[in-house]
């Protein structure tokens, strides 16, 4: 027994599943999760000593690379003043100005500490600005662990959706409607006939959760105009995307301008961090100015908040986004002229940073039946051995992937060698 599987059978005494968050446990792929225990740039060590390149990066916060210098120096100087008062800090206001400054459609913003904090609050101002009750999500977009977005989709699109998870009440997932992704016709079906009724659209305006789903032309311009046209609130859920995709997020790369955004991850620098914001009018609906309520014990606390706001400064390099953009395809393109030279059905997607692979003959995935339809068995197996030589993937086949600024040519071609093996081993069928 290894140092991780010794420190999982303990885990596992005290903690469901030996986890903190479901999708560590390695369910999707078999296996026993590894146990990391330091990280630097675009590298991770386990228990057992051994290194990995990550391509998982905190599931989307590390763009930066692993305890980077310069965040992990304005943290440790931020500690020694104390980690949180529970009580306003100039920290809070220069971050909120840099967020807004980047992303010109949030006038205000207020901090929170998860992503589902983010967008369950968006959802709640959404409801309380429009006074209306129905929500609309798409489905394979996941965006937090909140009642109202645990849901799945209903059959046919106007069907309420159905609990997603036990606890769940039906009063709660009947007021959701979960559509098709990519599917701006059904779109435009639902708010002809529901607009009236629908509070918002939330939307990864890049899917990450059914690993990396593009928009097609003229879907996100879609949900603009229909809630243009219906009082609806257009959120984009950007927990993912924001600062991934493009330093604008996805709303600067596809120049639509949401009403409300939500945030995380990148926007923390590894730190716990959300946020949500928007259109002033919007936002002065948020407590205490206005009635919909909404706080946090550790929202805004001078350490996330460094380590934010560092990350961020580091991210506005002139050049940073180009070079991780140009690194992330060249790594798709090599993948896909692996799989072809080994004759395996792969195929890539990939915005900015952020980057997806499916084991399939779809020309292009653009939404989730296509997904699921993709050949998970093949995933496990490519995971699997990609494990063994020293790469760490996301382990399941819904997620997406993610370079870093620290990962450079060496890393590439470790990734390149690794992968061409574990293409060879599945057209061996091994
Ligand atoms: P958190 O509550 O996990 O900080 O954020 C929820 C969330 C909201 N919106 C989007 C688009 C997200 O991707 C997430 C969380 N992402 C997952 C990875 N797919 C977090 C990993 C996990 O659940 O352990």
């Amino acid at each position: 027994m290894n140092q991780s599987e010794a420190l999982f059978a303990e885990a596992q005494k005290v903690m469901p599943g030996g986890v903190n968050s479901p999708v560590r446990a390695f369910q999707r792929v078999g296996g026993k999760p590894i146990f990391f225990k330091k990280g630097k740039g675009a590298y991770l060590y386990d228990e057992d000593d051994r290194e990995f390149v990550d391509y998982v990066g905190s599931w989307g916060p590390m763009i930066l690379g692993h305890a980077h210098p310069q965040v992990i120096a304005s943290i440790k100087a931020a500690a020694d003043n104390g980690l949180s008062f529970g009580a306003p800090t100039a920290i809070e206001t220069e971050l909120a100005k840099k967020i807004c400054s980047i992303l010109p459609s949030i006038e205000m913003i207020r901090m929170v500490n998860s992503g589902t904090e983010a967008t369950m609050s968006a959802i709640r101002i959404a409801r309380g600005f429009t006074g209306r009750d129905k929500i609309v999500k798409f489905e394979g977009c996941y965006h937090g662990h909140s009642d109202s977005l645990l849901v799945k989709a209903g059959s046919g699109a106007l069907t309420l959706g159905e609990p997603d998870s036990l606890g769940v009440p039906s009063s709660f997932a009947e007021k959701t409607l979960t559509l098709e992704y990519n599917n701006p016709d059904q779109v435009r079906e639902v708010f002809g006939k529901a607009g009236s009724e629908i509070a918002g659209i939330i939307v990864e305006p890049v899917a990450g959760n059914m690993s990396c789903i593009p928009p097609e032309a003229g879907f996100l311009e879609c949900l603009r105009e229909v809630c243009d046209e219906y009082g609806s609130v257009l959120i984009f859920d950007e927990v993912m995307t924001g600062f991934r995709v493009a330093l604008g997020g996805a709303q600067g790369l596809f120049g639509i301008r949401p009403d409300l955004t939500t945030l995380g991850k990148v926007m923390g620098g590894g730190m716990p961090v959300g946020a949500f914001g928007g259109r002033r009018d919007i936002m002065q609906s948020v407590a205490p100015l206005g009635a919909v309520y909404q706080a946090g014990t550790l929202s805004g606390n001078p350490i996330a908040m460094t380590a934010g706001l560092e990350t961020l400064k580091l991210i506005e390099a002139p050049g940073f986004f180009e070079t991780i953009t140009e690194n992330t395809h060249g790594l798709m393109m090599s993948l896909q002229s692996l799989a072809n030279s080994a004759g395996i059905p792969f195929t890539t997607n990939q915005v900015g940073g952020m980057f997806g692979f499916f084991f399939s003959s779809t020309e292009r995935m653009t939404n989730f039946s296509q997904m699921m339809d993709s050949d998970t068995g093949a995933f496990v197996t490519f995971f699997n051995s990609m494990l063994e030589q020293g790469i760490s993937l996301a382990p399941s086949p819904f997620e997406s992937g993610f370079v870093s600024a620290a990962h450079g040519q060496t890393e590439f071609s470790k990734t390149e060698a690794a992968a061409k093996s574990a293409f060879d081993a599945l057209q061996q069928g091994v």
